[in-house]
């Protein structure tokens, strides 16, 4: 659903007293008996005590609610409607979950001049993101859900309930511990709640990855800092060809955003795997690796050595020469140097301790069908003690095309550039061609090292930390206007002259209620505020009693009328402050 809205602005309203947080109210909604209402009796697990499924379920839901509150500042109450019931999974991938935004707004102004409402025009936010910056609950303007529906909410939320059963990720239960302490196998949810939350403030792109399309012709808030260094443009500068070549264009989809620029050397570690082409000069350069989960680890200097196509027997194992399923018989031209060989039949790790048994001092596969950037190579052998890693089906090809005049490659991590960012330290947005529906775009690359919350697959090391130095998300939602406004009365930190102000709603002086109503000024400092300043700056008590005199006189009129400046004065004279 989508709706505009424009708010009057309406000027020195003020909030509610400070929170330095917020608060994220979970809404149930499954049915009795089932999901988050689930009465098996279970025992206490990582911190949690529940002693039903629901509960522990429930006391998942509320932790990670209020790890993500705790790091938002806004006076504005965050709903999620959160439910655990069956998603697409099959015996070995699942969806874990999915969560995004339920009511979209644009063009939204604020209550007050000190919230900043939408920063761009035309640009779509998700409801919570706007109604911290419209300083309402924009959804309390909008109508009511219909009877027997469920109520209106931020954020939808669903988990799935059948992990670990037969054919769903089978036996990799659901962890509902507290804590990292998952066992191997499990999946903690509580990770995966921080992640969906995530995707609920404004992790998340509304366009159509396919298309390029954007819902009702505007862009959003999200897509606002998605620059493609190919083209020189965002994606809410980009007609809908152009977004949907970018949703494909591997690598050269960038975030840049300020905040995750800045905080990104704090968290992402150097070294980009690349194969470097040294010779021949008509494909030199670099290309991106998949990294190996077995062997030694790429470095910074590197593998370097001339390629060999590695050939073996055309056989049941694999019916290519070029596989390598079975034992390389290429052995006197392979030994000494880098084999390349094609992904297919058999696993990786058969491959690579084929060409270590006939020499080799490294191997690249080559994809075998098209797609980028090159993923990974899995599994687990601790024999290989070579260094591997995959390129791409179109790289291959172009390496194996001028194998007969030679090239000479280095496997390396290039310690110049971060791990999954360009060469200006803007992190790449996580476009694989082809498109991954309910992946594509919304998540950080995967080659993002140390893991990071909102890479698209959950990752077994990640913590519970979602900002700087541990992980970027924080960092995403500041960009795209999450802003720090420690006393939460709607000016931004950076902006604010007094960001602890006394937001009480009438001038209290040493304790006592003056009855006054205590006005905020465009500087974000209040009436209060600026006589707390006075105090603290006086030598003596008459120092104090003159200086309040002098600011009532500078209100006198607009603000406030000769009699309240009259009992300003006496109330600061009877006070004990400068005494
Ligand atoms: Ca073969
Ligand atoms: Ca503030
Ligand atoms: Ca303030």
């Amino acid at each position: 659903m989508r709706r505009h809205l424009l708010l009057a602005a309406v000027v020195l309203a003020l909030a509610s007293p400070a929170l330095a947080s917020s608060t994220i109210v979970l809404v149930n909604n499954n049915a009795p008996g089932v999901g988050l209402n689930d009465p098996t009796p279970v025992a206490p697990v990582g911190g949690n005590p529940g002693t039903t499924l629901g509960q522990q379920r429930l006391n998942v839901f509320q932790r990670a609610a209020d790890l993500w509150a705790a790091e938002l500042d806004s006076p504005i109450t965050i709903t999620v409607l959160a439910s655990m019931e069956p998603l697409a999974c099959t015996a070995t991938t699942a969806t874990l979950g999915s969560a995004g935004a339920r009511f979209i707004f644009s063009d939204f102004g604020s209550v007050s001049s000190f919230y900043p409402g939408a920063e761009f025009p035309n640009v779509w936010y998700g409801s919570a993101l706007a109604s911290r910056r419209a300083g309402v609950d924009i959804l309390s303007l909008i109508p009511a859900a219909p009877a027997g529906t469920p109520p209106n909410t931020d954020i939808r939320a669903r988990f799935n309930s059948e992990i670990g059963k037969p054919g769903c990720l089978t036996g990799s239960f659901w962890y509902y511990g507290l804590d990292t302490n998952a066992p191997a196998g499990q999946n903690n949810l509580l990770v995966v709640l921080l992640h969906e939350i995530a995707h609920g403030l404004g992790f998340q792109q509304f366009s159509n990855i396919s298309s390029g399309a954007q819902i009702a012709g505007l862009g959003d808030i999200y897509a606002q800092h998605l620059l493609d260094t190919s083209i020189g443009r965002t994606w809410n500068q980009m007609t809908d060809a152009q977004r949907a070549a970018s949703a494909i264009n591997s690598r050269n989809l960038v975030w840049d955003g300020i905040t995750v620029g800045s905080d990104l050397p704090s968290v992402m570690t150097r070294g980009r795997p690349l194969m470097r082409v040294n010779p021949p000069a008509g494909i030199a350069g670099n290309y991106d690796l998949g990294t190996a989960s077995f062997g030694p680890a790429l470095n910074g200097s590197g593998v370097s050595g001339g390629v060999v196509l590695g050939l073996d027997a055309a056989n049941a194992a694999g019916p290519s020469t070029t596989d390598g399923c079975t034992a390389l018989t290429n052995a006197a031209a392979v030994i000494g140097k880098i084999a390349l060989l094609d992904r297919g039949t058999c696993g990786f790790i058969v491959k690579v301790k084929n060409a270590q048994d006939a020499g080799a001092i490294a191997v690249l596969i080559a994809d075998n069908v098209a797609g980028s950037p090159p993923a990974g190579l899995g599994g687990a052998d601790p024999t290989i003690v070579i260094p591997s890693g995959r390129i791409t089906q179109p790289v291959g090809n172009l390496v194996k095309a001028n194998l007969a005049g030679g090239v000479n490659v280095t496997m390396l991590l290039d310690l110049a550039k971060y791990s999954a960012a360009d060469d200006a330290g803007r992190p790449f947005v996580y476009n694989p061609n082809p498109t991954i529906a309910g992946s594509s775009i919304s998540h950080w690359d995967t080659a993002a090292t140390p893991n990071l919350l909102m890479e698209p697959n959950i990752n077994t090391d990640l913590t519970l930390k979602v900002k700087p130095p541990d992980d970027l998300t924080l960092s995403l939602l500041r960009d795209i206007g999450w802003y720090a406004d420690a006393d939460d009365d709607g000016l931004a930190d950076n902006l604010d002259a007094c960001d602890a102000s006394d937001l009480r709603g009438t001038i209290y002086i040493d304790g006592v209620n003056t009855a006054i109503a205590n006005l905020m000024f465009s500087n974000g400092c209040t009436m209060a505020d600026e006589i707390a300043n006075a105090g603290a700056a006086a030598g003596n008590h008459g120092q104090f009693v003159s200086a309040v005199s002098a600011l009532g006189n500078s209100w006198k009129g607009d603000i406030i009328t000769n009699q309240e400046h009259a009992v300003l004065v006496k109330t600061a004279a009877h006070s004990s402050i400068g005494h």
